[in-house]
């Protein structure tokens, strides 16, 4: 009504003599009022799209962390490959994320004349992507070891800096990694050397990649007993595959990783983990003809789009043994511990783009007459999301750090223990975190957050998996118990006595003494715990197992919590260590005091509630199925 009545004053009424101009004016009035108000307001109301810049660049605590503990040379020449590389990643590659979303893969079962051709069509910025993790290095850089055994630890950075534009690709990578490491554990052997060279290739026309077929229908999670491929031995050594796997990630994959049971002379299988082995068999022949598998159908999933995800039919699929009869399990663990750092690294990787996304968002959006970054309460939710990601980003470096130790032969037995322990531990935290913090960040966009042409809603979606492929929570919890059992214990030594040095570490900073001191009694408490879990049942652990693996994640890094609303703070061991370096900042220390404030160690407060007691079990079933 206002626009309406200053047309009216400035120009609806005519004066003689300007009949051309006023005619003029009077079409665009019309024009104008044919309008609807909000659609004239359009230009004016037009929001600002959150961006980030290079993200190497703009990433304080990765540059930090990195000027902190590599070598000066290798932090010189990685310095400057991470800052071409941000470069790359904000010209090139963040356009070609956004053409994968756009163009999932297609499935084509028949061609126009009949015949079965099962031909899954992925889009050009996919195969792009591809040349450009080989051109990168993404998995080269691990196993040339150019800067010994810092290189794992480089190759993960630029996969934490890759992720979050990868258009879903970092999930062939990890299984590209994964088999990678498999067949380097197994000293590569001959039949395998051209799978590895072309595994770890800096060459787009030779790089692979490497699906992991561990799924099928009875058993996601219990793969022992779920696997019911059968393996059948050839005359020359080879062997044919017969079954169903019912998830494969990436299906375009070259080549792939797999379990199955070796049928005896009269057809029998050995049932449960001990019949399961390993073989290494091609997609595809020379000519692109499916090595005698089926593509069923792709999975119609809620995020990973970009990628194909199958259901095949192995139907005599050529493949090669290459872990001992029975050992197929053993030999693909080294496969799993690759993939779920991948996780970890995908997890760190989304909460960082979406926290950074909101920080711009934050910087240019009004509400009630000013900015978000200046309304207190939306900052304090940034800000604990943000002791979310540096808490996971601290102990993602923990263990790639650990990894190139072990990869170099400079890992002491503790440490190789640590890292065993840690793996599924930052899987299952990370993965949770980040869904948290996802939808966390998602709501700091207002409605926005929820629209799919901001490109947000892909980010949450991808994040989502990441607490289930891989390994669940409570399948990793139960792994963590393995851990444990299988090393007697000394893990746990070695856990607490880590911890235990870099609080030392901690104690000579000031601004740290009360943070220090929660971190004790959080380690006081878990002492107290398994010293009383000792002499209980299995249940007990079992019962206790996520809270526990929980209560280790938070007294390793500094905080976290499981409701990102929850007030935490939380010290943690490592985010402490970074705040204790002479060069820390006041937000590493902030971090490392808020990270302290939370529950750190849940274990030991549930355990108290009697949560893990005998009739606790039964309580639970009673509140699931009811009781009479
Ligand atoms: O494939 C999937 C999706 C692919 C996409 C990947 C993309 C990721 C990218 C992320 C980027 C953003 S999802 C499918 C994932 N499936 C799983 O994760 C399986 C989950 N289930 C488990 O992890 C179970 O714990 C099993 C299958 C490992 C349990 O099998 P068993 O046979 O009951 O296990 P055992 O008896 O405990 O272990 C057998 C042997 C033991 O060694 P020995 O015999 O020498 O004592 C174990 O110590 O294997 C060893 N072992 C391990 N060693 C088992 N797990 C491990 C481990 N993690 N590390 C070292």
């Amino acid at each position: 009504w206002d626009r309406c009545q200053m047309l009216n004053i400035k120009g609806i009424n005519t004066t003689v003599g300007q009949e051309q101009q006023v005619g003029m004016k009077e079409k665009q009035v019309l024009e104008d009022l044919e309008m609807h108000p909000a659609r004239r307001d359009t230009e004016a109301l037009l929001q600002e799209q959150p961006e980030t810049g290079n993200q190497y660049l703009e990433d304080t605590l990765l540059r930090s962390y990195l000027k902190t503990h590599l070598p000066p040379k290798v932090l010189e020449e990685v310095h400057q490959d991470l800052e071409r590389f941000g470069n790359r990643l904000l010209t090139k590659i963040q356009p070609l994320s956004r053409e994968c979303e756009l163009n999932p893969p297609v499935f084509r079962q028949y061609d126009a004349w009949g015949q079965r051709v099962d031909h899954i069509h992925t889009c050009s910025a996919w195969k792009r992507m591809k040349e450009i993790s080989a051109e990168e290095g993404l998995i080269a850089e691990a196993y040339e070891k150019r800067y010994s055994n810092w290189s794992r630890l480089y190759q993960a950075v630029k996969l934490y800096l890759f992720s979050s534009s990868s258009g879903g690709f970092n999930c062939p990578l990890a299984m590209t990694d994964g088999a990678a490491k498999v067949i380097e554990s197994l000293g590569i052997p001959g039949s395998l050397k051209n799978a590895f060279g072309r595994l770890t290739s800096r060459d787009p026309e030779k790089f692979w990649t490497s699906g992991q077929w561990m799924t099928e229908r009875r058993g996601g999670s219990d793969v022992a007993n779920g696997t019911e491929t059968v393996a059948r031995k050839q005359p020359d050594g080879t062997y044919r595959l017969y079954g169903f796997k019912w998830f494969t990630s990436a299906a375009d994959s070259d080549m792939t990783l797999t379990l199955a049971r070796i049928a005896d002379a009269e057809g029998q299988c050995t049932q449960g983990s001990r019949g399961l082995s390993l073989f290494f068999l091609r997609v595809r022949d020379e000519e692109g003809k499916l090595n005698n598998i089926q593509v069923q159908r792709l999975k119609d999933k809620l995020g990973t789009r970009q990628m194909a995800t199958a259901e095949l039919w192995l139907q005599g699929a050529r493949a090669e043994l290459i872990s001992a009869e029975g050992r197929g399990v053993a030999a693909i663990s080294n496969m799993l511990n690759i993939t779920r750092i991948h996780n970890v690294i995908g997890a760190v990787a989304s909460m960082r783009r979406m926290i950074s996304l909101s920080r711009d968002y934050a910087r240019k959006r009004m509400a009630f007459g000013k900015l978000l970054k200046d309304h207190p309460l939306h900052m304090q939710t940034l800000a604990r999301m943000e002791v979310q990601v540096r808490g996971a980003f601290l102990l993602l470096m923990e263990i790639v750090r650990l990894l190139g130790l072990a990869e170099t032969n400079l890992a002491s037995e503790q440490e190789q223990l640590l890292l065993r322990l840690l793996i599924p531990v930052a899987k299952l935290y990370t993965g949770k975190q980040a869904s948290a913090v996802a939808v966390e960040a998602m709501e700091s966009f207002g409605g926005q957050g929820y629209m799919e042409d901001t490109g947000l809603p892909v980010i949450l979606r991808d994040t989502l998996v990441l607490s289930i492929w891989e390994g669940t929570t409570n399948i990793l919890s139960l792994d963590m118990l393995r851990c444990l059992a299988k090393s007697k214990g000394q893990v746990m030594a070695v856990f607490l006595s880590t911890v235990q040095k870099k609080l030392e570490l901690a104690s000579g900073t000031a601004e740290l003494s009360l943070a220090v001191q929660r971190a004790r009694e959080a380690i006081g408490s878990l002492c107290q715990f398994m010293a009383a879990a000792g002499s209980e049942q299995a249940l007990t652990m079992e019962l206790a197992a996520r809270d526990f693996s929980y209560s280790l994640a938070r007294i390793y890094t500094g905080r976290a919590t499981t409701a990102i609303t929850e007030p935490w703070n939380g010290l943690g061991a490592l985010l402490m260590e970074h705040a204790a370096r002479p060069d820390a900042s006041s937000t590493d220390v902030c971090a490392a005091l808020r990270w302290c404030n939370q529950e750190l160690c849940p274990v030991a407060v549930e355990s108290g509630r009697g949560s893990y007691a005998g009739g606790a079990a039964l309580q639970d079933s009673a509140l699931v199925f009811g009781s009479s």
